[in-house]
């Protein structure tokens, strides 16, 4: 159990967009012996949240949204280092990217952390990446499973892009997809032809198991 403190400092450093705080909280999580995830779900994933309603209500503007996004980026590095990868009894194969056009990865990133807890193999090919590229990669890592996260509506069309072409490329049943991101739907999944929408990273993971079976 963390104490609320150490949530709250985590959360409070992301909103102050204080880099050296935010990293020292971090750090002291890892020394302690937290939990990595539980620290990033209920701790600075709340700041970056309260950040993003900030920005909402043009009370933060785009150069400190960016601040927030890089120190976020950087707690989630020093976290995800210390998150024991259990001993693969997943045993799968994933590979997670942002779609292109999109450079929001902070969510990615928690699904990526999220994934790799739970002993899956992870190929994270980071933001803004071609289909052709998530699909020459998939090929390459022999995955099972592609996940792709869009944060924008003007990018979820990449997702879409993605079972096409998984069809044209008769690679369509090689592959589970999942789809996520703030502005996808189940409803999405269903129109474009993924095998799942995952709400959440906790999400991704149960949709993943239960295409795996
Ligand atoms: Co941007 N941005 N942004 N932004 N940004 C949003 C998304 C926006 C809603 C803000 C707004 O206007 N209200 C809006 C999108 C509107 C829309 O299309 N509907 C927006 C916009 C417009 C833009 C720009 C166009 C702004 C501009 O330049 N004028 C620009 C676009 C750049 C581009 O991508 N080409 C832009 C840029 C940026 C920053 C670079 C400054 C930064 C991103 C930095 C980074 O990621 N490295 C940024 C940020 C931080 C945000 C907000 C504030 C926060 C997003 C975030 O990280 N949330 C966001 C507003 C908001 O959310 N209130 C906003 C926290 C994160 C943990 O949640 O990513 O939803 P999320 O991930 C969740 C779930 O969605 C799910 O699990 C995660 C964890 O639970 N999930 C998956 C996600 N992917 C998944 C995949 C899965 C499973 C689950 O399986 C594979």
């Amino acid at each position: 159990m963390i104490d609320q403190a150490m949530l709250d400092a985590a959360a409070a450093s992301i909103v102050e967009q204080d880099k050296d705080k935010a990293e020292q909280v971090a750090r002291e999580a890892v020394e302690k012996g937290l939990d990595p995830l539980a620290m990033i779900s209920d701790g600075f994933t709340v700041g970056i949240t309260r950040v993003g309603d900030l920005f909402d209500r043009g009370e933060l503007f785009l150069p400190e949204l960016i601040i927030c996004s890089e120190i976020m980026k950087g707690v989630t590095e020093i976290l995800n280092a210390s998150i024991p990868a259990e001993d693969k009894k997943a045993g799968a194969k994933v590979l997670i990217a942002t779609v292109e056009g999109d450079v929001h990865d902070i969510g990615k990133g928690i699904v990526v952390s999220l994934f790799n807890a739970h002993g899956f193999e992870v190929l994270d090919l980071g933001r803004d990446v071609p289909t052709m590229k998530i699909i020459e990669k998939a090929e390459e890592f022999g995955a099972q499973v592609i996940g792709t996260s869009a944060l924008l509506t003007s990018t979820m069309e990449g997702q879409k892009k993605l079972e096409e072409a998984l069809r044209k490329e008769g690679l369509r049943d090689k592959y589970k997809t999942i789809v996520g991101g703030a502005p996808v739907t189940e409803r999405w999944a269903k129109r474009i032809g993924a095998d799942a929408y995952a709400e959440d990273a906790n999400d991704g993971v149960k949709k993943a198991f239960a295409l795996l079976q």
